[in-house]
This record gives C-alpha cells, sequence and structure tokens, in this order.
C-alpha cells in the first residue's frame, strides 16, 4: 500500500518533520494511548494547521512493528511514519545524531561517518519524502523542519513537482571547512536545494550555506538579495532557492498567562522557601546534551565556591538536565562527567541539609518548569554551541515580573537577539565566574532594565512572528526565475 493514503491526502499545508507533536504511551502495554507532546513547533504550526487543511507527517516516537491504535478526533491530522528498530539505530542515533549533530556543532566531539548509516538516512528521508507526497493536494505548501530530512526537498520535488517545498534549519549550518568533511556532502547539498526556500536561524548559517554551494556547485549563480530576511538566492537551471535567515523564537504570551497564574506563582513561592528564602537560586534547564555546555558552567560554579565568592548558605544551582539521546557513547560519557561533578562539587562544598548543586536528570511538566523560571534570581544559558536555544527565550517570557538575570553564552543563536543579556565566553573559565558572580550581585534596577528590554523582544518576536515570517517569504514568490540570471 501506498504510504499515507489516507482520508487527509488533499491537505493544502503539509509539515514533515522527525517527530509527530504526539507519542505513543506504552506504559499499559496491553492499551497505548496516543498523547500530545507540547512544543514551540506545536504552538506555532497549530493554528495554521487548523485553519488550513493542515496535516503533519512525523515518527510517533515508538518503534512498535505492529499497528498503532487509532488517533483520537482532534489529532486526525497527524499521520505517523514508522520507523523499525534498525532505522532507529542508523538513521536517528547514528547518522542523525553521531554524525550530523555534532558535525554541525562545531565538530565539538569528534563525528562518526559510516556508510551503513548514511543508507539508513537516504531510505528514511525517501519514506518521509512518499508520505509527503501522498499527503500533499495540488498546489500544498510543504514545510520540511530540520537536519534529520535534509534530503525530503529533493526527493519530494521528484514526486511531486507541483508542490511548494519550505525548508528550515533549527541546529547551526557549519562553515564549509567543517561541512566538506562530510562524505555525502554533495547529496545534502542537493537535498536541500530542491526547496524553494531554506532558513537558518542566523544569518550566518545562511552566508554559511551559500558560501558551500558556491565551492560545491561552480556552474550556478549565487547572489545575494536585499530582503529583509532573504539573504541570497542560488539559480538553478529551471527554478530559483531563495535562502534566508528566520530566527525561532517561543509562545511568549501563552507562557506569560502560565507564568502569572496563581498555581505556578504559589509554586514559584514554594521553590523559595525549600530551597531557603535568603539563598540566590541559579537555573539551568537543558536537555542532557555536550553541546549546552553543563560541565563547563559546573565548574565555573566550582571555581566560585572554591574561592569563597559563594557559599551554599548563600547560593544554590538547580540544574534540570533532560534525559536525550542515552544509548549514543558520547551521551553517556557527558552523563557520567556531569554526575561526578556534582557529587565531586557537594562533597566538597556541601553541608547536612545545605548542597549547593540540585542536580535532576528528569523532565519536569511545564507549569514546574514556569515555577522554576520564576524562582530564578540568574538563569544560565550556556551553550558551546546551539541553534537558537529556546530556554533563554523562555525565561525572558516567563518573568512578567522584570526579576532574574539571563547569562548567555554568546555561542548561543539567541545572543545576537537577546544582547541585554549578560554575555559569557563558556571556554573562558575565568570570565565565566566573573559573568555569574556579576550575575549574582547585579544591580536590582539595572536588572528590571535590561528585562524590560529583554521582554519587549521576546514579545515582539514571538513562535507565531517567526512561523509568519518564513510563510510569508516561501509564498512571496512562484520560485519560478523572474527575468533571467542575476535579476
Ligand atoms: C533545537 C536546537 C533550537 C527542556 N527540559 C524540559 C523541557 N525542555 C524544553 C525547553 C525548550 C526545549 O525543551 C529545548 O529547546 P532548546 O532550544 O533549548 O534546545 P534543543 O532541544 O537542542 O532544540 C535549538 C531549537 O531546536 C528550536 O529551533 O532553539 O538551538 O538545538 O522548549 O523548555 N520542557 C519541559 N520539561 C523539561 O524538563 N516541559
Amino acid at each position: 500500500p501506498r504510504p499515507g493514503r489516507t482520508a487527509a491526502s488533499d491537505a493544502d499545508f503539509v509539515v514533515v518533520a522527525n517527530r509527530l507533536p504526539l507519542h505513543l504511551d506504552t506504559t499499559d502495554l496491553d492499551a497505548p494511548r496516543w498523547r500530545r507532546s507540547p512544543g514551540g513547533l506545536v504552538s506555532a504550526l497549530e493554528p495554521i494547521l487548523r485553519t488550513r487543511r493542515g496535516a503533519w507527517a512525523g515518527w510517533a516516537g515508538t518503534v512498535t512493528g505492529g499497528a498503532h491504535p487509532a488517533l483520537p478526533d482532534q489529532d486526525t491530522r497527524m499521520h505517523p511514519v514508522p520507523l523499525t528498530e534498525d532505522e532507529y539505530r542508523d538513521y536517528y542515533e547514528g547518522f542523525s545524531n553521531a554524525t550530523l549533530w555534532p558535525l554541525f556543532h562545531d565538530a565539538v566531539v569528534p563525528p562518526d561517518f559510516d556508510q551503513s548509516w548514511w543508507h539508513s538516512y537516504l531510505g528514511v528521508n525517501q519514506r518521509f519524502a512518499q508520505h509527503a507526497a501522498a499527503l500533499a493536494g495540488p498546489g500544498a505548501t510543504v514545510w520540511v523542519q530540520d537536519y534529520q530530512l535534509m534530503l525530503v526537498p529533493a526527493m519530494l520535488r521528484a514526486l511531486r513537482p507541483d508542490v511548494r517545498i519550505g525548508f528550515f534549519l533549527h541546529i547551526p549550518f557549519p562553515p564549509p571547512e567543517l561541512f566538506l568533511q562530510l562524505p555525502w556532502r554533495s547529496q545534502i547539498v542537493d537535498g536541500l536545494l530542491g526547496a524553494d526556500l531554506i532558513g537558518f536561524q542566523l544569518p550566518g548559517g545562511a552566508e554559511n550555506f551559500l558560501q558551500l554551494v558556491r565551492r560545491l556547485r561552480r556552474g550556478e549563480d549565487v547572489s545575494r538579495a536585499p530582503h529583509a530576511s532573504v539573504l541570497g538566492r542560488v539559480l538553478l537551471r529551471d527554478r530559483e532557492v531563495r535562502v534566508g535567515a528566520f530566527p525561532i523564537s517561543v509562545d511568549a504570551a501563552g507562557l506569560e498567562d502560565l507564568a502569572r497564574s496563581e498555581p505556578v506563582r504559589e509554586r514559584t513561592r514554594q521553590i523559595r522557601r525549600q530551597l531557603g528564602e535568603r539563598r540566590r537560586i541559579m537555573l539551568g534547564v537543558d536537555r542532557l546534551d555536550y553541546t549546552k555546555g553543563i560541565d563547563q558552567r559546573l565548574r565555573a560554579f566550582e571555581g566560585l565556591l572554591a574561592a569563597g565568592r559563594a557559599t551554599a548558605q548563600d547560593t544554590v544551582l538547580v540544574q534540570i538536565a533532560t534525559p536525550s539521546r542515552e544509548r549514543i557513547g558520547h551521551y553517556r560519557r557527558q552523563r557520567a562527567r556531569i554526575e561526578a561533578r556534582v557529587g565531586q562539587i557537594n562533597g566538597a562544598f556541601g553541608q547536612v541539609g545545605q548542597v549547593p548543586v540540585h542536580y535532576l536528570h528528569t523532565t519536569v511538566d511545564r507549569s514546574e518548569l514556569a515555577a522554576l523560571y520564576g524562582a530564578a534570581d540568574v538563569m544560565l544559558v550556556t551553550p558551546l554551541r546551539d541553534g537558537m536555544n529556546l530556554v533563554a527565550k523562555e525565561f525572558v517570557a516567563a518573568r512578567p515580573d522584570l526579576g532574574g538575570s539571563l547569562v548567555l553564552s554568546e555561542f548561543a543563536g539567541a545572543a545576537q537577539e537577546l544582547t541585554r543579556a549578560l554575555l559569557v565566553n563558556p571556554h573562558h573559565p575565568v570570565e565565566f565566574q566573573d559573568v555569574m558572580a556579576a550575575a549574582l550581585g547585579q544591580d536590582e534596577t539595572e536588572g528590571r532594565r535590561r528585562m524590560r528590554d529583554l521582554r519587549h523582544h521576546v514579545r515582539e518576536r514571538d513562535v507565531h512572528h517567526w512561523a509568519h515570517s518564513f510563510l510569508a517569504v516561501l509564498h512571496g514568490g512562484s520560485g519560478s526565475v523572474p527575468s533571467g540570471p542575476g535579476a
């Protein structure tokens, strides 16, 4: 049977992403149930999916070989794309997360290149393209998301030349000298060039891509375009591919409402009481990933404690580390390093009833997260490299009280917008400690002034603004070349 040939094969807006915004809850093995997995992408795209005849193709998060239970009525727009256990290992953990992820994050750990992973990536991308092709009605718009699916644009175009294709990369796009390490570099670039519009988080990523196309595809005319978000374009034989920067954001209004709700405010007060009313609270919230700089952050805090610039009596660091990609070696080693460091710090600087680091290897629910944001005096967002980093923007959105200060790595995409945060180079141990100390000691008036500016930006440039500006550019032109090369 043709995959995805379901009732909704007339969709005029199709999202294609590695994950569906739903997952199969198999706690009760006899009666698995669909549950929603909320997130920024869902809140941005849900209204569009609803108002247009929308569909979403993605993996449901479990490698069940057998049949899925039927989707709930309100979720008939969702179309699970199945993955086998081997594909999960080779396409997802392998090529996506042990090849592309580290390579695109400055090779902060060495990427592995494996031919069989590549084959799996090819096969799975082809399957996603087939699902998208089956779901899209004539002339539909298809929006492909992220590094797991970089071949889908060209594969989909081959199947359905009539659809309009957008692609957005959520992670950084590396400089050519790094990208060129990839044995399958030309195939990836060809895959992306199947799109009408390729969006990156930052202008720098778009520039890197344009430079790469100039080097890999000599015959093509690559030019710059003087549009606000479109930075350039590639003229192919029969059409034009536009390339631009669209920094993603958060559902600022939704988070603010949550932060203002009484249960969340009560929980914030409770957290502050539990941690000690007179202690200053520093907070980190990250997937447990080696790009997030958790280890460097802990070391900087350790340095403050060792120098007596902070003590367990006056300061506490709460680190939420969400379990992530746990079967991959670099993730396991990173976790072991972090947990050893937490033990060392608490062992050296703690007292009975008063440890300096509260480390939670878990996922907390959205209200708890909002309550933690509300309780934090200092939010530490200090990745070594990050496409954007939504936590930084969420923290700002969750502080209508104008309290708290944000320490932000200059290597997070968000740093290009949130310039009123306290910026830090997390590789610089001395500077890191100084910025942490400055944040802990920040004058209240100055802190409020900074937070007001940060909030102004995040509320204007929220996730709806992101989705609308991408789609406006995608729809803004026919995709065909208006008047010859150089036009
Ligand atoms: C990729 C790019 C880019 C985390 N722990 C919990 C929890 N979270 C939520 C956060 C935030 C999201 O997960 C993480 O988003 P980030 O942007 O920080 O990082 P990545 O997962 O690496 O995302 C990144 C993003 O895509 C979007 O384009 O910004 O650069 O790497 O929303 O709140 N949420 C809940 N409990 C947790 O314990 N509820």
